[in-house]
């Protein structure tokens, strides 16, 4: 088979020679890029705002912000005194102290920006929390990570248990009318002090505590530390290229690590302009804020990228798009049928990128200075070793599928699994491999290509399947806006595939429909990939990040408990 590849496109990249770099690179050789090697001590929230607060960038924009209320920008400066005055108001009113768990329960505004920078500014762990959390996953986290302050908002007040909570100290509400025995943030941000005394910790301090939920059990925070942003920073550089011209927007809600990450740390540690666009998905206000804002640099996931898509092209043409230079994705692997479209009507080649909550940091990416290959999620970061192993830990050739792992020790792997080393250490493998859980393979070239979640593999009349290729042939057919794939035990094949379909607009549910689906993957892929049993529904279920949750389509079928549901969107 011919494979499909799209060229690197003239430009000067961070990265330009892709070999050469991952042959020679070292974590220790960026470290005095930031204040630590002078005194031991560092703080994240200090490199990524206050340092550039005093320097030529003192008045270039950090923060430019909109929802369909505000629409406001803010200066390093600026940034610099407002989570100050955060910072003071956890500290003085909240007690707030080196190490305490202080989580963020709102939507996004620029105070809960001030306010997550204020937060580590005084030492404190941060634990952003979805919005649209309801009272037993907003208590599930704060319990287990014995939460002492929590920001939240009147609307989201009466969600969180604060009886059920005695570890819980304080709540600060941020919004009108706010009574006692909580602190009225937006008062108190009247009069607070500009200045703060940065609370310097050490490199293996608390600084995020994201919770994640795996199929079974309740969430894991998965704990990251200050000195991950070495490479929060270093990939910044390579994977989203960020200079100092650009004008950065990454869509992900802090609720999400691609928010923290890559929408606080990743740009602003590069001193890059940040454009946070608050409120739900919006075809027009999203191209709109690109048009506005001029966005050269983007990163988004392939939901919206199909969302988007879905909308149609004619939307598109009344925006000018033409300051894009770099699109990237992340979440769930990127449809080559996205890839194509992005390049027809944006000219830019979207370039995939994989990590996870437990990485803490691009791991698996492309690169501008590589070639794409539509359907892979490219090389391991420099710095960075990955591999496929067998569920022993051997290493395996290529195009063998088996356990996506990565050797440890790159410098924003997750510190800890709070309160429970047990579920840490059951990540690792032979001492050495962290495994991710997702199966994939690897190509000649070191390209990696996702295949699934373990547990989402697919054994059918003998051949191992990953859903993900069925499932971007099934978005190539017209019809299909969404697609989700699992294996349905079956007395003969083992597993047989059965297919989940959102249609797109203007489809309905017929047997003509259905044989042509199963005809388009069988003359497409493989008999043995094509779709047995074909269900229509208007929506398929999918967690805040816009992942598609195939495990509670397995549970559907089977009849089972989906499980922990609290990540999944309404
Ligand atoms: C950053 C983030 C991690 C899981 C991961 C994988 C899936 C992420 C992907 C991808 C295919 C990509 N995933 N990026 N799958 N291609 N480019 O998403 O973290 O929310 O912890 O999810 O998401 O299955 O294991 P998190």
């Amino acid at each position: 088979m011919k494979m499909e590849t799209m060229p690197v496109t003239k430009g000067i990249y961070n990265l330009t020679d892709y070999d050469e770099v991952y042959k020679n690179f070292n974590w220790k050789s960026i470290e005095d890029k930031f204040s630590w090697s002078e005194t031991g001590k560092i703080n994240a929230a200090y490199e990524a705002i206050d340092k550039h607060a005093d320097t030529f960038r003192k008045n270039k924009i950090a923060l430019y912000y909109r929802d369909q209320e505000r629409e406001e920008k803010y200066t390093f400066k600026e940034m610099k005194g407002l989570s100050n005055k955060a910072g003071n108001i956890l500290k003085n009113a909240a007690n707030v102290e080196k190490g305490d768990r202080v989580f963020v329960f709102m939507p996004r505004t620029p105070e809960l920006y001030f306010i997550i920078l204020g937060a580590i500014k005084l030492g404190a762990i941060v634990g952003p929390l979805f919005e649209a959390f309801m009272e037993g996953a907003v208590k599930d986290r704060l319990h287990d990570s014995e939460a002492k302050v929590i920001v939240t908002t009147p609307e989201l007040l009466d969600r969180i248990p604060i009886n059920q909570l005695p570890a819980l100290k304080k709540i600060v509400v941020v919004g009108e009318n706010v009574s006692a025995p909580h602190i009225d943030f937006l008062t108190e941000m009247k009069c607070a002090s500009t200045k703060l005394d940065i609370v310097w910790v050490e490199k293996t301090d608390g600084l995020l505590l994201h919770y994640t939920s795996g199929s079974t059990g309740t969430p894991k925070g998965v704990l990251h530390v200050h000195y991950a942003m070495i490479q929060h920073y270093q990939t910044a550089q390579w994977v989203l290229d960020l200079k100092e011209d650009d004008v950065y927007w990454c869509t992900a809600d802090p609720g999400w690590v691609t928010g923290t990450i890559y929408g606080i740390f990743g740009p602003w540690l590069s001193g890059t302009a940040n454009v946070i666009v608050g409120g739900r998905f919006n075809h027009e206000a999203w191209y709109k804020a690109i048009e506005d804002y001029g966005v050269t640099v983007w990163y988004s996931a392939p939901t919206a990228f199909r969302m988007l898509m879905g909308a149609g092209d004619e939307l598109i043409n009344k925006y000018d798009l033409s300051s894009l230079r770099h699109v990237l994705s992340v979440g769930e692997p990127l449809n080559p049928e996205v890839i194509r479209w992005g390049m027809k009507v944006f000219q830019n080649r979207i370039h995939d990128t994989w990590w996870m909550t437990e990485t803490g940091a691009h791991t698996i990416c492309n690169y501008p200075c590589l070639e794409i290959r539509p359907g892979s999620m490219g090389k391991p970061v420099p710095g960075v070793e990955a591999a496929i192993v067998d569920d022993k830990g051997n290493e395996l050739p290529p195009y063998r599928m088996g356990n996506l792992a990565i050797k440890k020790g790159w410098p924003s792997m997750m510190y800890a699994i709070w309160n429970n080393k047990e579920k840490y250490d059951s990540y690792f493998m032979q001492g050495n491999w962290y495994v991710s859980g997702d199966s994939a393979y690897m190509d000649e070239d070191g390209y990696f290509w996702f295949q699934g979640r373990v547990d989402d593999v697919i054994l059918t009349a003998g051949e191992r399947v990953g859903p993900f290729e069925i499932e971007s042939k099934l978005v190539e057919h017209p019809a299909v806006a969404e697609a989700g794939v699992i294996g349905k035990p079956d007395p003969i094949r083992g597993e047989i595939i059965k297919a989940f379909i959102a249609l797109r607009e203007g489809y309905s549910d017929t047997e003509e429909l259905r044989e042509e689906i199963y005809t388009f993957v069988k003359s497409g892929l493989a008999a043995h990939a094509a779709p047995r049993e074909i269900e229509f529904r208007d929506k398929l279920p999918k967690t805040r990040s816009g992942k598609i949750m195939r495990r509670v389509l397995k549970a559907w079928e089977l009849n089972l408990p989906a499980g922990d549901l609290s990540t999944m969107e309404d």
